[in-house]
C-alpha cells in the first residue's frame, strides 16, 4: 500500500486524498485543529466530567478539590456530549471537518452522534468493529471522524485500521470475545483479513482521522499509568439517505432516525424536522450490544 496520499495537508482533501480513501477506507488530516481548539476541548472534557455542563447518570461529581487527574482517572468516554455542550456541538460542526465530509461523502452531511473519549490509563479498547453495524445507513455513508485531543500512540490505546477492508464488505458476524484488551464481549470477524494486516493510527493531538463505517477498526487498553488518550469522535453520513437507527435498541426502529444535525449542505427531508431523541450517557467498562448479526 502507497501511503503518500492517505495524509491530508495544508487543511484541504485533494484528488488523490479521496482516491486514497475510497481504496483504504480512511484518511489522516494533520493539524486540522488549531492547538487552542484542542485546548479548549481538552477543558471542556474535564469540566464536563466535574459535573459542570449538567448530571450525567453514574457520573461522581468529586467532593473539594480534585485534581483533573483524579476527575477523570475513571471514565474511558461520554456519549453524546454535544447534547450538553455547545462548545462540543460547535466542534462536531467544525467548518474544517464538514469541508473533508463534502469531499468524501457528497455536498449534504448530517450528523447523529458523539462520543468525547478521555480514555483514563488502564481503560479497555474497543474490539474489532465495522460502525455500520451499530448506526446502519442505507447508502453505506457512514464515515467516522476521530479528533485526538491528546497524540494517540500505541501505548495509550489509538485506532488501529485494516487497510481496504470496507471494500465490497457486508456487516461480519460477531464472534464471542474473552481476553482482557477490550471492553466488549465479542469482536467481529475479520476473515480474510487478519489482525496482522492492521496498522496503528499514531497521530498528534489537533490530527483527525476519517474512516468507513464498514472499515475494520479497534483500539486496544490504555496501558500507561498517567496518560489519558482524549479524543472527540463523532459519525456522519450523507444527509441523502434515510437513518434507520433504534440506537441499539433504545428507541423504537423507524425507517428515519431524526435528532440529527446538518454539518453541510441541505437537509432533503427537513419537512419531517428534527427530534431530540438521545441524550448523554456515561460509556461502560463493559460493552454487551445484542444484535442479530
Ligand atoms: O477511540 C476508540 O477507542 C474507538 C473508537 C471507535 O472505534 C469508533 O468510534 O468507532
Amino acid at each position: 500500500m502507497n501511503t503518500d496520499h492517505s495524509i491530508i495537508k495544508h487543511k484541504k482533501l485533494s484528488t488523490e486524498n479521496a482516491a486514497f480513501y475510497h481504496q483504504y477506507g480512511y484518511l489522516i488530516a494533520d493539524g486540522l485543529f488549531e492547538a487552542s481548539e484542542i485546548a479548549e476541548i481538552k477543558e471542556e472534557a474535564v469540566q464536563i466530567f466535574r459535573g459542570q455542563r449538567g448530571d450525567i447518570e453514574g457520573l461522581k461529581i468529586p467532593e473539594g478539590q480534585a485534581s483533573d487527574f483524579e476527575v477523570l482517572k475513571n471514565y474511558i468516554a461520554i456519549h453524546f456530549p454535544h447534547k450538553i455542550s455547545p462548545k462540543i456541538l460547535d466542534y462536531v460542526c467544525h467548518a474544517a471537518v464538514a469541508e473533508v465530509l463534502t469531499g468524501i461523502i457528497g455536498p449534504n452531511v448530517k450528523c447523529m452522534q458523539s462520543m468525547l473519549f478521555v480514555k483514563a490509563p488502564g481503560k479497555p479498547g474497543q474490539s474489532w468493529h465495522q460502525d455500520e453495524y451499530y448506526i446502519p445507513t442505507r447508502d453505506r455513508s457512514l464515515t467516522g471522524v476521530w479528533v485526538a485531543i491528546d497524540d494517540a500512540t500505541v501505548e495509550n490505546g489509538c485506532l488501529w485500521v485494516i487497510p481496504g477492508s470496507q471494500k465490497n464488505m457486508p456487516i461480519r458476524r460477531r464472534i464471542p470475545y474473552h481476553g482482557s484488551e477490550y471492553g466488549d464481549v465479542d469482536l467481529c470477524e475479520l476473515e480474510p483479513f487478519t489482525e496482522k494486516d492492521a496498522i496503528a493510527v499514531e497521530v498528534k493531538k489537533g490530527s483527525v482521522v476519517f474512516f468507513n463505517g464498514y472499515l475494520f477498526h479497534s483500539s486496544l487498553r490504555n496501558k500507561t499509568t498517567n496518560n489519558f488518550r482524549t479524543a472527540l469522535v463523532s459519525h456522519y453520513m450523507s444527509a441523502e439517505s434515510l437513518l434507520p437507527w433504534d440506537w441499539d435498541g433504545r428507541l423504537p426502529l423507524k425507517e428515519d432516525m431524526r435528532d440529527i444535525m446538518m454539518v453541510a449542505g441541505k437537509d432533503p427531508y427537513a419537512h419531517k424536522g428534527t427530534k431530540q431523541l438521545t441524550y448523554p450517557f456515561l460509556r461502560p467498562d463493559v460493552v454487551n450490544i445484542v444484535k442479530e448479526s
